[in-house]
């Protein structure tokens, strides 16, 4: 089977739709109620090659701990089900990634977004690391922000050394999306 898809994850509100908005030029539906509707949105993208807009994951206003833990597993189930799958983008919200990876290790839990990172790493869809809303942060704030999510993920920091995994963006001013082009491309083909 011809692997064409790219596969879209990350929590609820991180900017998931907003991201493949500026990717694709096409407006994305989105969901009017969150965690409910289970159904992958799959939207062209280039000649060939496909996205697909996952339901996000974790907290979300309105939906009850089970709701959130069945889009979850939805999410999971169709990423392993997925022969056709070529690789994912994780779509982090870089200002608040930190924040709420501390609270759930001081719960004693994985953070929902790392559990993740490590999952698509071992089904082989290495992803890469879209560090959303960079805009939400002050320019001399960066690059430690971008450090403390490299170091969530096990990759050691500085984060430039993981160009190739992290890309900061932003889906309001379109700042870094050159580079998340080239290395989606640098994936695809
Ligand atoms: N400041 C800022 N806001 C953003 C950015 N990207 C998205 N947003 C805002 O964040 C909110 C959520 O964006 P969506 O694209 O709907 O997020 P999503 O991940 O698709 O959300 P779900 O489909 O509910 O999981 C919206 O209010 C967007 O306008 C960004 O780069 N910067
Ligand atoms: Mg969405």
């Amino acid at each position: 089977m011809e692997k064409d898809k790219i596969v879209i994850v990350g929590r609820s509100n991180v900017g998931k739709s907003s991201t493949i908005r500026v990717l694709t030029g096409k407006a994305v539906r989105v969901g009017k109620r969150p965690g409910v509707t289970l159904k992958p949105n799959i939207i062209p993208y280039k000649v060939g090659k496909t996205l697909v807009d996952m339901p996000g994951f974790g907290f979300m206003s309105g939906v009850s701990k089970e709701g959130q833990e069945k889009i979850k597993d939805f999410v999971i189930h169709y990423i392993e089900k997925a022969q056709d799958a070529l690789f994912a983008l994780q779509i982090i919200d870089a200002g608040a990634f930190a924040q709420i990876a501390r609270r759930w290790e001081s719960r004693g839990q994985i953070p929902v977004d790392i559990e993740m990172f490590d999952f698509l790493n071992e089904l082989g869809l290495n992803p890469l690391v879209v560090a959303n809303k960079i805009d939400k942060i002050k320019k001399d704030e960066r690059d430690v922000a971008l450090d403390e999510i490299c170091d969530f993920l096990g990759l050691a920091p500085p984060w430039q050394k993981w160009e190739d995994i992290i890309v900061p963006f932003s889906a309001k001013t379109g700042e870094g999306l050159v580079e998340l082009k080239r290395k989606m491309n640098q994936k695809m083909y």
